[in-house]
């Protein structure tokens, strides 16, 4: 079954969205298999950032994402990338969608609430960087007979 790296930001954090995002994934179906709540290392940073080092805007990042603590999560379920991608919104919430998180809970592009991996490729990738093999906790949800066919 599909993976995806999800974290809350610190603005999400500190506004006490926790909960409703962690709400949106769970009442889709989707799984949670990991979680860690901590504020970043500088070392992930870049890691989990690599793309996006020599841009312009990766101080501003850099320091609005080590401002306080993120929740860390791994959800599981079919085609999970692109759904969550499709909930969280666009990357520049001015232009994202009523009825995605960022286009419901926020206004600037770098206050934007929360991070979704972009790709199945992203996701092996971002859950590596983040969590050790044996942190991923694998059962079924009791649900499971009426979420798949
Ligand atoms: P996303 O988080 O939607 O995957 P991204 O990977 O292109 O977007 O960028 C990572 C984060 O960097 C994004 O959530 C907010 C910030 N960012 C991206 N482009 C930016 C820009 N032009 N100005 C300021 N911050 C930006
Ligand atoms: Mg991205």
């Amino acid at each position: 079954m599909e993976r995806t790296f999800l974290m809350v930001k610190p603005d999400g954090v500190q506004r006490g969205l926790i909960g409703e995002i962690v709400t949106r994934f769970e009442r889709r179906g989707f799984k949670l298999v990991a979680s860690r709540f901590e504020k970043l290392p500088e070392s992930r940073v870049m890691e989990h950032y690599a793309e996006h080092v020599q841009k312009p805007f990766f101080p501003g990042l850099k320091a609005y994402i080590t401002s306080g603590p993120c929740f860390l999560m791994v959800w599981e379920g079919k085609d999970i990338v692109k759904i969550s991608r499709d909930m969280i919104g666009a990357t520049n919430p001015a232009g994202a969608v009523p009825g995605t998180i960022r286009g419901d809970f926020a206004l600037e592009i770098g206050m934007n609430v929360i991070h979704g991996s972009d790709c199945v490729e992203t996701a092996d990738r971002e859950i590596a960087i983040h969590f050790r093999p044996e942190e991923l906790v694998s059962y079924s949800r009791i649900d499971e007979k009426y979420l798949y066919e």
